[in-house]
């Protein structure tokens, strides 16, 4: 079993704990060592203060945000590939190879345990660094985090392939259907992601293949070496052939 970290980390910096008399606190706590965990009602009730707008930006930010937490899995040296599907009801999936996100349980600041998963997906992290600091920016309107998303999704489901298992979680407008379970066994690694963006938020229900292709194109140009795909189930033709792209770009002279 993994050791558990604690999600509010209370330190003594510059403290040594031998040399402090028992009796005497001298604690400080810095924006280090406390990590601010809120829920996503606000999320719901000003979206474009997370995502920018509710209209086809905002709509197409959803993925952006999911594929971003893969790219990061990618700069860490764990993941590959990243490939994107547009599903004929405009929901979408994201599917990654890297480590998949943690299950293990925590223990947040009102003492409720909940597996990391669920904290990544239902808490806003503000004001501190989160574990593992694997929640960093790449590109556009900094990574508000996947819960923003889950957030403002009808559905969204996750699956992690980890430690020969496979998990599974459901949510609907960021609330959990059930706790995280175990469904099965898998050699695999990596975490999918499937969500249906909440049309009573959103003002544009569609999304546009170019738009998608064009940010991950980019992406893949910006991050050499990670393979991007993105298909789209809603053009598929008479052969049964979706439409299809394939990005990667690898670091030498082409
Ligand atoms: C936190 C810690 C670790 C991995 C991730 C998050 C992670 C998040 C996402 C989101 C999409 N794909 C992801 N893959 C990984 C690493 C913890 C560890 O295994 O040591």
């Amino acid at each position: 079993m993994a050791t558990e970290t604690p999600l509010l980390d209370l330190q003594q910096p510059g403290t040594a704990s031998e040399a402090a008399p028992q009796s005497v606190q001298t604690t400080t706590y810095t924006s280090d060592n406390i990590k601010i965990l809120e829920g996503l009602e606000a999320v719901r009730l000003r979206p474009a203060m997370y995502i920018g707008s509710t209209g086809e930006q905002g709509l197409h930010h959803l993925v952006y945000e999911v594929v971003d937490n893969s790219v990061d899995e990618a700069l860490a040296g764990h993941a590959t590939r990243i490939d994107v599907t547009i599903h004929v009801d405009n929901s979408v999936t994201v599917v990654d190879d890297g480590r998949g996100i943690p299950v293990d349980m925590k223990t947040l600041p009102d003492g409720t345990r909940m597996a990391a998963v669920e904290v990544v997906l239902t808490k806003l992290h503000a004001g501190g660094k989160f574990d593992a600091s694997s929640y960093k920016v790449s590109g556009g309107l900094h990574g508000v985090g996947v819960s923003c998303v889950n957030a403002l999704s009808e559905e969204f489901d996750v699956e992690i392939w980890r430690d020969g298992h496979t998990y599974q979680q459901n949510y609907s407008k960021g609330d959990p259907l059930e706790a995280v379970r175990e469904v099965g066994v898998s050699k695999k690694r990596g975490t999918k992601v499937h969500f249906l963006p909440d049309k009573s938020i959103f003002t544009v229900h569609e999304y546009n293949y170019d738009t998608l292709a064009n940010r991950l194109r980019q992406l893949a140009f910006l991050n050499k070496g990670i393979e991007i795909t993105l298909t789209d189930e809603r053009s598929i033709d008479a052969k049964g052939e979706a439409k299809h792209s394939d990005f990667k770009y690898n670091g030498g002279i082409a």
